[in-house]
C-alpha cells in the first residue's frame, strides 16, 4: 500500500491481510524521519519564561545561608524562589510515588549532590542559567552515606531528619516466599552454592532530558502542562493534589517524547517548580533540564546488592532458593511501584523454573544520592530478579559440572504446569520454555558452538557461550491488588466511528517510541475491518482521553490493548444491532467477518461497517438503539501477562586486553499474539542493546563524598552499533488465557532477559582462569582483574 505522499504506509503481513495484525511501517515516522515530531522543548508560547534549576554541589550538607539579592537585581529575572519561598506557600515538599515526600526545593538541607535547592526565572534561558551563579548559598558540609553496606551502622550519619524520629537510614524491609520450607530444602540439598553479585545503579539516559512548560491562565483558572510524561493522568492527579488547582482544571498534554525508558513516570521537582512559577508570575514558563541534570537528579535503576543460596541435588534438580538483598533507595523513596510491592516484583526471582521453596529478604535503606529506583526497562525490578536467579543457576552449573542448558532444561516450569503457582504467589499465566529454549538453541548451533569452542580453548582462546531464560511479569495490575498512589491500575479507551466510516480511538497510556500510533490502529482494525490508515489514535491529552495509568511496566499492550479490543467489540456490538435493522433480520442471524455482517446462510446480503456508520448517524434505527457508533470501556486485567524468552549470548576476550567483544545473540521471544511483529523485533533489538549496555559500560558510580562519577555521556557510557552485534531474533507464540486477543508485553523483555546472558558468556570464556562470577559492567578492568584472581572493586 502506499499513501498519495509515496511514502509506503502497509506491506502484507503473513497472511497477505491488508487490515489488522501484522508487519506494518509505523504511521508516526512520518513525522519522525522528517524531522517533525513535535517535543516539549519545540513548543514556544507567547510571552513564555524560562526556567533554571540551582542544585546542590555538596552530597549532605546543612543550609546555614542562601542569598539571592544579586540574581534578583539581574535585568532579565522575573522571579528567583529558595525552599524558604516554597514552604511560606507549603510548597517545599512534595508526595512521592511510593508514600514518601521528597523535597521540591531544599529548605534544610541538601540529601545528594545534584538536589534542587533554587530557580530562578528569566526572560531567556541564558540569563536565567547566569543568574544562578548570583545566588550565594552556605553550607555546613556533613559526612555523606555512600555505601548501602555501611548505611544502616550505627554511627551512620542519619539523612531523613525531616521525618519524625527517624534515627537510621533504614527506608523499608520486605520480605516474601517461606523461609521455614527454604531453611528445610537447604537441609536436604546435596550441593549448596553461595554468590554475593551486584547490579549496579545505572540510568535511564533517554535521548531527550525531562522537561515542562507550566501555563496559569488566572482568568479561566486552568493550568496547561506540557511535559514528558509517561503517564498524564497520574501526573494530573499529583498536580492537582500538589498545587491545589482542582483537577478539572488541569490539563496534561504529553507530545512526541524522545524516548522514556522509565525515566519519565516520577514527578519531578522541577515541573512543580514550572507551575508554581506560572502561577505566580501569570505566565508560560518552561524548564528543560540538560544532560548533567537528567544523569545526576532524576529516576536511576537498579542498585542492588544481592546475596544468592541455591540447594540442589546432586542430579541437578533445583530445591531451594534464597534471596538476601540490601537495596539503595537514594535520599527520598521515589520508586515507581504498586503500592502493596514496595520490592516491585522482585518476587518474582524464581524465574523460569520449578522450584520447591524459596524466600527473599530485602532490606532498603537511604543514601546521599538521586531518588528514583526502578525506572530503565525494569518491569518494577524483574531485571534484578532475573539477573539473580540466571546467575545463580549458572553458578550451579559450574558447581556441579553440568552443561548450564542441560541444568536449565531439568528444572523449567513444563507446559502441562500452567497456570504455574510460584513459591512467591505468582500466578504465571502460560508458556511452553522448553520450546523457546529449543529454538533459541536451535537458531545459536548450540552444540557446534560449544565444539568451536573447546578447540578455541584449546588454541588458549577466551570464547564464551552464555544462555538465560526467564519469565517477564508485565500489564499491572488487577486494579484490586494493584493501584499507584492510590489509583486502581485499570485503563480506559474510546472509540468512535464517524458517519464517513473513520475512526478516532482514545487511549491513556502514552508511548514514548513504542509506536503506538501504528499498533493501537492495527489492534482496532484487527476487530472493525477498518485499515489502519483510517484509525487515528489519540493519546497524551487528559482533556481529550480517558483515565489511565499510563505506560511503564510493558503495561499498554496488556492493559490498553485489551481495553482497545474490548472497546473495538462493544461497538461492533452495536453495529450489528444497525445492521440487523438495515437487513430485516434478527441480529442474532448475522455472521461478522472480514469488516462486514452477513446473513447467516445468505452471504449476498451484507453491509460492511461503512455502511453501518453512516446509517448510525443517517438512517432508521430499531427501536431502543441510539444513534452514532462509538463506545467507553475500562480494562482491569484478570491477572499480568507473562512473556518468556530464551536468550544465548557468544562473546570472545581478548586475553591481552580483556575486552568483550559481543559476537552474537539469539533472542528468541514469546509474547504471545504478535501485533505488529515487526515492531516487535524493534523493541527487542533496543532492549539488547540496552542489556549489553548494562552488561559492559554503565554504571553510575559515586566517590566517598558522594559526588557522582556518572553525570555525562562521557563518563557514563552508553552502548552505540558499534559495541552490538547484528541481532539473531526468533520467536514463539504462547498466548496469554485471559488478554482478550492473547497478546502479552514486550516492551522491556529484552532488557530484562540479555544482561544474564551477557555476563553468563563472559564468565564462561573466563573458565579457564577459575573465574566463576564477575559483577557488571564487565569493562576491561574488570575482566583483567577477574582474570587475575583480584576481586572488582564495589
Ligand atoms: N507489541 C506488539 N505485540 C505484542 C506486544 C507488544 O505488537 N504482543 C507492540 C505494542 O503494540 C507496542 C510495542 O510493541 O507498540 C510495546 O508494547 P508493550 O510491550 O505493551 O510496551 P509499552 O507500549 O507499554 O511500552 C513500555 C515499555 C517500557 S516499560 C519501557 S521502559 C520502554 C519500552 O517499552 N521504553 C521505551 N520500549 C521503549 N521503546 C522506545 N522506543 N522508547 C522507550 O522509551
Ligand atoms: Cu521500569 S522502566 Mo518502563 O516500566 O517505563
Amino acid at each position: 500500500m502506499t499513501a498519495a505522499d509515496g511514502v509506503p504506509t502497509a506491506f502484507p503481513d503473513n497472511d497477505g491481510k491488508p487490515v489488522g495484525h501484522g508487519r506494518m511501517l509505523r504511521k508516526e515516522d512520518r513525522r519522525f524521519i522528517r524531522g517533525r515530531g513535535r517535543f516539549v522543548d519545540d513548543r514556544q508560547l507567547p510571552g513564555m519564561l524560562y526556567l533554571a534549576i540551582l542544585r546542590s554541589p555538596l552530597a549532605h550538607a546543612r543550609i546555614t545561608r542562601v542569598d539571592t539579592l544579586a540574581a534578583e537585581a539581574h535585568p532579565k529575572v522575573k522571579l528567583v524562589m529558595t525552599g524558604a519561598d516554597l514552604a511560606a506557600r507549603n510548597l517545599a515538599w512534595m508526595p512521592t510515588l511510593s508514600h514518601d515526600v521528597q523535597a521540591v526545593l531544599a529548605t534544610d538541607k541538601v540529601r545528594f549532590q545534584g538536589q534542587e535547592v533554587a530557580f530562578v526565572v528569566a526572560e531567556d534561558r541564558y540569563s536565567a542559567r547566569d543568574a544562578l551563579e548570583l545566588i550565594d548559598i552556605d553550607y555546613e558540609e556533613l559526612p555523606a552515606v555512600v555505601d548501602v553496606r555501611t548505611a544502616l551502622a550505627s554511627d551512620a550519619p542519619v539523612i531523613r531528619t525531616d521525618l519524625e524520629g527517624k534515627a537510621d537510614n533504614l527506608c523499608f524491609e520486605w520480605e516474601t516466599g517461606d523461609a521455614v520450607a527454604t531453611d528445610a530444602a537447604f537441609a536436604a540439598a546435596d550441593v549448596v552454592v553461595l554468590q554475593d553479585m551486584v547490579y549496579p545503579r545505572v540510568h535511564p539516559a533517554p535521548l531527550e532530558t525531562c522537561g515542562a512548560i507550566a501555563d496559569y491562565d488566572a482568568i479561566d483558572e486552568k493550568l496547561t502542562i506540557w511535559s514528558t510524561t509517561q503517564a498524564p493522568h497520574l501526573h494530573r492527579t499529583l498536580y492537582a493534589l500538589f498545587s491545589g488547582v482542582p483537577e478539572h482544571k488541569i490539563r496534561v498534554v504529553s507530545p512526541d517524547i524522545g524516548g522514556g525508558f522509565g525515566n519519565k513516570v516520577p514527578i519531578y521537582p522541577g515541573y512543580l517548580c514550572a507551575i508554581t512559577a506560572s502561577v505566580v508570575l501569570g505566565k508560560p514558563v518552561k524548564w528543560t533540564e540538560d544532560r548533567s541534570e537528567n544523569l545526576t537528579s532524576t529516576a536511576f535503576a537498579r542498585d542492588y546488592v544481592m546475596r544468592g543460596e541455591i540447594a540442589a541435588t546432586r542430579d541437578g534438580r533445583i530445591l531451594g532458593l534464597r534471596s538476601t538483598v540490601l537495596a539503595d533507595h537514594g535520599a527520598f523513596n521515589g520508586m515507581a511501584t504498586p503500592t502493596k510491592y514496595p520490592g516491585g516484583f522482585y518476587g518474582v526471582f524464581t524465574g523460569s523454573y520449578d522450584i520447591e521453596a524459596a524466600y527473599c529478604r530485602m532490606t532498603a535503606v537511604h543514601t546521599n544520592k538521586a531518588p528514583g529506583g526502578v525506572a530503565y526497562a525494569c518491569s518494577f525490578r524483574i531485571t534484578e530478579a532475573v539477573y539473580f536467579v540466571e546467575r545463580m543457576v549458572d553458578r550451579l552449573a559450574a558447581e556441579l559440572d553440568l552443561d548450564p542448558v542441560e541444568l536449565r532444561r531439568r528444572n523449567l516450569i513444563r507446559p502441562d504446569q500452567f497456570p504455574y503457582r510460584t513459591r512467591t504467589g505468582w500466578v504465571y499465566d502460560s508458556g511452553d520454555y522448553p520450546a523457546t529454549l529449543a529454538e533459541a538453541l536451535r537458531i545459536a548451533g548450540y552444540d557446534d558452538l560449544r565444539r568451536e569452542q573447546a578447540q578455541r580453548r584449546a588454541r588458549g582462546e577466551l570464547m564464551g557461550i552464555g544462555v538465560s531464560v526467564f519469565t517477564e511479569a508485565v500489564g499491572a495490575g488487577p486494579r484490586a491488588d494493584m493501584d499507584i498512589f492510590g489509583l486502581g491500575m485499570a485503563d480506559g479507551c474510546e472509540l468512535r466511528i464517524h458517519p464517513t466510516g473513520k475512526a478516532v480511538v482514545r487511549l491513556s497510556v502514552q508511548t514514548q517510541g513504542q509506536g503506538h500510533e501504528t499498533t493501537f490502529a492495527q489492534i482496532v482494525a484487527e476487530e472493525i475491518g477498518i485499515p489502519p490508515a483510517d484509525i487515528e489514535v489519540v493519546h497524551g491529552d487528559t482533556d481529550q482521553t480517558p483515565f489511565g495509568m499510563g505506560t511503564y511496566g510493558s503495561r499498554s499492550t496488556p492493559v490498553s490493548g485489551a481495553a482497545a479490543v474490548l472497546v473495538t467489540r462493544k461497538v461492533r456490538d452495536k453495529a450489528r444491532l444497525i445492521a440487523a435493522g438495515m437487513l430485516e433480520v434478527a441480529p442474532t442471524d448475522l455472521e461478522w467477518g472480514r469488516g462486514a455482517f452477513r446473513v447467516a446462510g445468505d452471504p449476498a446480503k451484507s453491509v460492511a461497517i461503512a455502511e453501518i456508520a453512516r446509517h448510525a448517524y443517517g438512517g432508521s434505527l430499531p427501536p431502543g438503539v441510539d444513534g452514532g457508533l462509538e463506545a467507553q470501556v475500562t480494562y482491569d486485567p484478570a491477572n499480568l501477562t507473562f512473556p518468556n524468552g530464551a536468550y544465548i549470548c557468544v562473546v570472545d576476550v581478548d586475553p591481552g586486553t580483556a575486552v568483550v567483544k559481543v559476537r552474537r545473540f539469539v533472542a528468541v521471544d514469546d509474547c504471545g499474539t504478535r501485533i505488529n511483529p515487526m515492531i516487535v523485533e524493534g523493541q527487542v533489538h533496543g532492549g539488547l542493546t540496552d542489556g549489553v549496555g548494562m552488561a559492559l559500560m554503565e554504571m553510575i558510580s559515586f566517590d566517598e563524598e558522594g559526588n557522582c562519577l556518572g553525570a555525562s555521556l562521557m563518563d557514563y557510557l552508553l552502548p552505540t552499533a558499534v559495541e552490538v552485534p547484528d541481532w539473531e531474533t526468533g520467536y514463539t507464540v504462547t498466548p496469554s488465557p485471559h488478554h482478550p486477543i492473547g497478546a502479552k508485553g514486550i516492551g522491556e523483555s529484552a532488557t530484562v532477559g540479555s544482561p544474564p546472558a551477557v555476563v553468563n558468556a563472559v564468565v564462561d570464556a573466563l573458565k579457564p582462569f577459575g573465574v566463576r562470577h564477575a559483577d557488571m559492567p564487565l569493562t576491561p578492568s574488570r575482566v583483567w582483574d577477574a582474570m587475575s584472581g583480584r576481586a572488582a572493586p564495589p
